[in-house]
């Protein structure tokens, strides 16, 4: 990529206003300027990105295909730049033009196209890929509406649709001419060829264009351009038939609109799989564009017969949404290209890896037959067949395994179970922390496990340190490269050097005037955002994720409620202020998570008009949360919260990101976690609460009352009147539901139970937070070890581990 001078790109973005405007650089508005950079920066992708592409052809690379629904990517603006080197020239070049850098920045909406963790894992993921110069590429859907808007109207969450396509997305290429046809319901006709073999055609079918539009995935300073392709319906025209539409025009009109709905909206839900016609067409959709087009790919490029497909060819599915593409690679293997069962059930079952990312039972999919088989009866047809040679070969080679055949099979009481058939069709299946991985393999998956082992592995998670330390933090990496140089840029577990530099107070406190102006600035854009003053020098304590029962906010405004009844019992208790922070949305339909967040606000609006309280708390609930708050919110936390009940956070990212920003770990033995605390240790976060075996044993044995802690606990006791009764509510039903959830229901999510060590927990907190120097220590070492959950490291594990790929440097 050419080096631009930050003059260079002042006068290049003059002349590309000038000519595609005709505007001069006094009348452009900040979003002229965007799409002039934007449009600078897309131009010096271009040449990167065929030449990456051309490379892979003439060297017939290995490559992965990264199969998901959801890649939350957030915006491209400042990553492109700093991938391709210009962010620090751009950012001089704006200033010079009398601009605002990051008020162009802001200018590009984020592409909300997931719904968390899973969707900026795949984000985090491609990043890498491309970074450390592997062969590795995104197929994924282009909604046109992306994850909802949340506002919050008098506390109460409220959904506003996000078109983020509404102004021109500036790093889309649509490719019309790579097109592919999709099949939706029809006949199956079977036929016997001469040679006795079975011929199946699916006729009749309803037709609809794929059409991908792909985005350059750009690597940290190295040339590599990867592709994210994303897929977007379309009417099917069949020429024949382009004479005479005029006289269905309305039908005609419908038709388009019900086709356009297939990539028309993000499921908004990442817990609680719906069971909805449409995400399961959304589904297929995908699955079938993308095999389709890998396959083209495969025969264009490589000139193989089909059966060494997985030499140069892995398709890593993530969760099992991607699933149906296992009995679409057979479709297409068998139908289209005339290989028997067998060599196709090879090609696929050598060339699929999966990926879980969840224990919970109500986001494990199934489907209903009679919606699979109409929906797509080929399909299903073949499901049907892995589902009977799958039973057969248990009932007849692993006769132990009899008796759990309706616990294993694919098909089993009128429902497809996608989390067995991507088992059953992959040659690799990993969980994302090594507790989440344990936890599938002697409990989830266990019947699975006993039948193949050494197809279970683990992956821990990670996240890009260049998107969140890099970009989101430049005062903090500056000051990184300042003492250690700049290599762990590239190899970000060499930040480990910074333990060297843990005594050193001079230094020490220059860290901690990097995390004051970071608080300094979001204290600004709190204020702007919510009108509310909050002290920069308080403890922020941030909890910032999706809402939901598991990741127990309730458990840390219970928490607040606490301190709160505390300082008006007495104000003039001595506490170190603290300001705390959420963001967070819930699914719409999910009534409890909607009540949460009322509550958060509720309280929030009591807290923070209290004159007894006076600045010593603070709540602040910013309403939207997505990437591009995520990365103002990270760099300013203390103390990060990550308090799921033990087993059910599958591993956690935001733990990640925010270890790396400097900020302490609060939390349960969860997830990755336990990761966390096998680098920093007990003297370098806070853990409390109850371990996965214990909630598990509870689950299993009973022996937890929640009411004896409730009339045994009058910290506990008040609170929950106070919800009750409508202290924190304009009426007395106003949060009647949390209070019977938690007493009725015996608290599912050991709220109560985790109550007390999680008040310990932050006493500790207070106590270490005064004693500033201790404080930076643990901060610095945090930063220190986060490089081993840079996405970099565990994607070289994927390649190796997995995928079998290679690095493809320039000299090779
Ligand atoms: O809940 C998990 C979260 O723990 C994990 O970090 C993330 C990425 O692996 O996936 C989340 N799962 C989902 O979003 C849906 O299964």
């Amino acid at each position: 990529m050419q080096p631009y001078t930050a003059d260079g790109l002042k006068d290049e973005i003059a002349r590309r206003l000038q000519v595609d405007k005709g505007q001069k650089l006094e009348e452009a508005s900040p979003k002229d300027v965007y799409y002039a950079l934007a449009s600078i920066v897309h131009g010096e992708i271009m040449p990167s990105w065929n030449k990456t592409q051309q490379k892979y052809k003439d060297k017939k690379a290995k490559q992965v295909y990264y199969l998901s629904m959801e890649f939350l990517i957030g915006s491209l603006i400042k990553s492109n730049l700093l991938n391709c080197g210009m962010l620090n020239q751009t950012i001089e070049a704006l200033r010079k033009m009398g601009f605002h850098p990051e008020e162009i920045f802001a200018q590009e909406q984020d592409a909300a196209l997931g719904n968390g963790g899973l969707g900026r894992l795949a984000a985090c993921f491609l990043d890498s890929l491309s970074s450390l110069d592997y062969p590795g590429h995104g197929h994924g859907i282009r909604y046109r509406y992306g994850l909802f808007e949340q506002r919050i109207i008098h506390g109460n969450q409220v959904e506003l649709p996000d078109y983020w396509l509404k102004d021109a997305y500036p790093w889309e290429n649509r490719k019309e001419e790579e097109a592919i046809l999709i099949h939706f319901r029809g006949e199956v006709h079977m036929f016997k060829k001469n040679d006795g073999s079975l011929e199946f055609k699916h006729e009749n079918t309803d037709k609809v264009m794929a059409v991908p539009y792909d985005i350059p995935v750009v690597g940290y300073q190295n040339s590599t351009v990867n592709t994210l392709r994303l897929w977007s319906a379309e009417p099917y025209f069949p020429p024949e038939e382009n004479e005479g539409q005029e006289d269905d025009f309305y039908h005609d009109l419908e038709h388009q609109h019900s086709i356009e709905q297939i990539t028309g909206f993000l499921y908004p839900d990442d817990s609680n799989i719906e069971g909805k016609e449409l995400r399961l067409k959304q589904q297929y959709f995908l699955v079938s564009s993308s095999i389709q087009n890998i396959i083209r790919q495969f025969k264009e490029n490589y000139q193989l017969p089909l059966s060494r497909l997985p030499e140069k060819v892995v398709i890593q599915i993530n969760d099992t949404h991607p699933s149906l593409g296992i009995p679409e690679m057979m479709r297409v293997l068998m139908d289209e290209e005339n290989l028997s069962w067998d060599a196709a059930w090879k090609v696929t079952t050598g060339a699929f890896a999966y990926t879980n990312h969840t224990t919970l039972s109500e986001a494990l999919e199934t489907w209903p037959v009679e919606m699979t088989e109409g929906l797509l009866p080929r399909i299903y047809m073949i499901i049907h067949e892995i589902n009977e040679r799958f039973c057969r070969d248990l009932w007849f080679n692993h006769k132990e395994k009899r008796e759990e055949i309706p616990q294993l099979a694919v098909i089993a009481d009128g429902r497809v179970h996608m989390a067995r058939l991507a088992i059953v069709g992959s040659f690799s299946v990993n969980g994302v922390a090594r507790i989440h991985t344990e936890i599938l393999k002697n409990q989830e998956m266990s019947g699975f496990y006993s039948l193949y082992p050494k197809k279970f592995n683990n992956k821990t998670n990670g996240i890009t340190h260049r998107r969140w330390l890099l970009q989101a933090n430049p005062g903090l990496a500056g000051l990184i490269t300042d003492v250690i140089g700049p290599n762990w840029i590239r190899r970000p577990k060499q930040l480990i050097s910074l333990m060297k530099y843990t005594k050193d107070r001079p230094l020490l406190e220059k860290f901690a005037s990097a995390k004051q102006q970071n608080k300094q600035a979001l204290a600004n854009f709190i204020h702007q955002r919510t009108g509310i003053a909050v002290d920069p020098h308080s403890i922020f304590d941030v909890q910032i994720k999706r809402l939901h029962e598991y990741k127990r906010q309730l458990l840390n405004i219970f928490h607040v409620i606490y301190l709160y009844n505390e300082l008006k019992d007495n104000p003039q208790l001595d506490v170190v202020p603290r300001t705390f922070i959420f963001g967070a949305k819930a699914a719409p339909s999910y009534y409890l998570a909607k009540e949460i967040i009322k509550l958060i606000n509720t309280v929030a609006s009591i807290v923070n008009y209290d004159k007894d309280v006076k600045d010593k708390l603070k709540v602040i609930f910013l309403e939207n949360y997505n990437v591009s708050l995520a990365e103002k919110i990270i760099p300013a936390a203390d103390i990060s919260e990550q308090i799921s009940t033990a087993s059910k956070e599958a591993s956690g990212t935001g733990n990640m990101k925010m270890m790396m920003n400097g900020a302490l770990t609060i939390g349960t033995m969860d997830g990755a976690n336990i990761e966390i605390h096998d680098l920093v240790g007990d003297d370098n976060m806070f853990i409390f609460g109850l371990s996965a075996e214990q909630v598990m044993d509870y689950y299993r044995h009973g022996g937890y009352s929640a009411t004896d802690i409730y009339n045994t606990d009058d910290r506990v006791k008040r609170i929950l009147d106070q919800l009750k009764l409508g202290e924190f509510g304009s009426q007395e039903i106003e949060f009647k539901d949390i209070y019977y959830n938690i007493l009725s229901h015996n608290d599912p999510y050991f709220v109560l139970k985790d109550f007390e060590p999680y008040m310990e927990a932050h006493e500790i907190v207070e106590r270490t937070y005064r004693d500033t120097y201790s404080w930076l220590q643990k901060s610095v070492t945090n930063i220190a070890y986060s490089g081993k959950f840079s996405s970099d490291h565990t994607i070289q594990q994927y390649a190796t581990g997995i995928w079998n790929l290679k690095q493809f440097k320039e000299k090779e």
